[in-house]
């Protein structure tokens, strides 16, 4: 018999079949729904036909709810295609979204006819609430944290839901993806590299960040024995060989950290995290002999911007000179660093992207190994922020090219519009000329011929030199303007770009 109350997941396909990883938000989930009813788990990354699985597993099996999964960005048009589908097929069925994009939008995802809640924030509590009460004994809608709900007089936002430190104490029910050695990928870390998630939340409040948005500042540790089982899983049972942590901000307070590099050193599985440059810079010789024993390759860090008044503004904490400094460090300590940054923002556009070019040059020249992720700035709307960071003014308001005010979307049919993907991807602003558009693109596509990125597996070493040969002359003399032969090469080398294909 189905256990009751019975959950459908679903992760909208949003990446490709290698760029698949763990879908560690529905694991999660279902690791606390299957303690009191039942669930399954859909990852359109794996089964590629999301729509048809997700339909014919409804007509094989009986569920009280789907749960969709959904981030900004391309991840939007497949949750509507699988949700309209569902809606289509089984109209009573209840739709629940949860993730980044239905916390940071909810009223545009409440307002489209294929949702009927959405949870804010964490999930596993209220999606177990939820589900229960839907189910006939659960608490009534309204006393369910983090949930908002549709109803005859409009929507309710129900109060929201205090970070947890989490509930698990035991190892995530991987054996619901079928094999979980499928999810193993070759990249620059080893052969099978796994993603797993240790700690969660970021105490920063960076006024760009999702993750700000979702978390509001807290941040909390994992418990070690769970740590450890679950590494030693990885490692031994399914037999993988390195880690990415998808950690919102891996270092935090180093007398916290050093437990958790204490079992890493022991695993020794190579691995790559978010972490910032402020902490980098700040960790003491005992905690670096463990990052190199646990081996640590890669750090991704929000350099952001070389103008100490811009990181200021979004309440970065960080100054220009630690990312100059950081990349140095991690050159005398054998970790590649992997900067980002965000340009022509919405103020000063031009001379701010012609200046973080030069500060990227100045990287390169300190450390030649440095990765460099180009995003274009674009920040959150002000309804997308966290309730104790809105109504504080501090983000001017935003103007499109032609000087009219930006209008974000309000509904998830917008959202999945290419401009509006494009926006939550950083990938494009309605601020941007032509002509900085095609300087940005040319600008970027010189600096990764030049220096051909670590993380592409696919490319050939002698591929890469010859590329990074052909885009010397143009990278020494800046005239990165219209680089049609580096174009033509680069569609037959194809390199792995970390921007789209990376976290
Ligand atoms: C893995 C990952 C990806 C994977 C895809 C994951 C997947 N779904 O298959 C890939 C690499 C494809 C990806 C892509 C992108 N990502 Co991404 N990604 C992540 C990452 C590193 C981990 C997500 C994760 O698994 N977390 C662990 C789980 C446990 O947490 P969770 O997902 O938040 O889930 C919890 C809640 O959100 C909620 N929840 C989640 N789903 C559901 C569903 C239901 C029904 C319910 C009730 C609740 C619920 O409950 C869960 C448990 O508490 C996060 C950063 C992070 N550490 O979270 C960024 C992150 C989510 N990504 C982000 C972004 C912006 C993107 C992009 C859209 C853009 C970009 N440039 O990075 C790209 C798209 C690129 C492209 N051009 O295609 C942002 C989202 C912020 C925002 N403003 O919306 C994040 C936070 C990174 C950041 N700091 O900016 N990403």
């Amino acid at each position: 018999m189905t256990p009751s109350p019975n959950t459908l997941l679903i992760n909208p396909t949003i990446a490709s079949r290698h760029s698949a990883r763990f879908p560690l938000s529905l694991l999660n989930l279902s690791a606390v729904l299957d303690r009191a009813g039942g669930s399954r788990i859909i990852d359109g990354n794996v089964d590629r036909d999301c729509v048809g699985e997700t339909l014919r597993a409804l007509e094989r099996e009986r569920f009280d709810a789907v749960g969709v999964s959904v981030m900004g960005g391309p991840h939007v048009g497949a949750a509507i295609a699988v949700s309209r589908a569902v809606r289509e097929h089984h109209p009573r069925l209840p739709i629940i979204w949860g993730g980044y994009f239905p916390t940071l939008n909810t009223d545009a995802v409440l307002a489209a006819p294929y949702v009927d809640y959405a949870i804010r924030g964490q999930g596993e509590a209220s999606l177990s609430e939820l589900v229960a009460s839907l189910d006939g004994h659960g608490p009534a809608l309204h006393e369910i944290a983090g949930l908002s709900w549709k109803h005859a007089h409009g929507v309710t936002h129900n109060p929201g839901r205090p970070f947890s430190r989490g509930q698990l104490t035991s190892l995530l029910p991987y054996d619901k993806l079928g094999d979980p050695r499928r999810y193993f990928a070759r990249t620059y870390l080893g052969s099978r590299t796994v993603a797993h998630q240790a700690a969660l939340g970021c105490r920063f409040r960076c006024t760009f960040c999702g993750v700000a948005a979702m978390f509001g500042g807290a941040t909390a540790l994992p418990p070690l024995a769970r740590f450890e089982q679950e590494l030693e899983y990885l490692k031994h049972t399914l037999g993988a060989d390195s880690v990415q942590y998808f950690d919102h901000n891996f270092f935090d307070r180093e007398d916290d950290m050093i437990p958790l590099l204490e079992v890493m050193a022991r695993f020794e599985m190579p691995w790559w995290c978010f972490a910032r440059t402020d902490a980098l810079l700040n960790l003491s010789e005992r905690a670096w002999k463990l990052v190199k024993k646990s081996r640590l390759r890669m750090a991704f860090m929000g350099a952001e911007s070389p103008d100490s008044r811009m990181l200021k503004a979004i309440r970065k904490g960080t100054r220009p000179d630690q990312a100059l400094a950081v990349a140095e460090l991690c050159r005398r300590m054998g970790v590649i660093p992997e900067l980002s940054f965000m340009v022509a923002p919405p103020e000063d556009t031009e001379a701010q992207t012609e200046r973080t070019f030069e500060f990227i040059r100045d990287l390169k020249r300190i450390n030649p190994d440095c990765e460099i992720i180009v995003y274009i700035y674009t920040p959150l709307p002000e309804s997308s922020l966290h309730q104790k960071d809105r109504g504080k003014g501090r983000a001017p308001p935003l103007f499109d090219v032609h000087g009219e005010p930006v209008v974000f979307p309000t509904t998830p049919d917008e959202w999945a519009q290419p401009q509006w993907v494009a926006y939550a991807c950083h990938a494009d602003a309605p601020w941007l000329t032509d002509t900085l558009r095609r300087r940005i693109h040319d600008f970027v596509t010189v600096l990764r011929c030049r220096f051909p990125t670590v993380q592409d597996m696919h490319a050939s070493p002698w591929a890469k030199r010859g590329l990074s040969a052909m885009a010397t002359w143009r990278y020494r003399f800046r005239k990165y303007d219209r680089p049609w032969e580096l174009g033509l090469a680069n569609r037959i080398v194809r390199l792995r770009m970390p921007q789209v294909s990376g976290l």
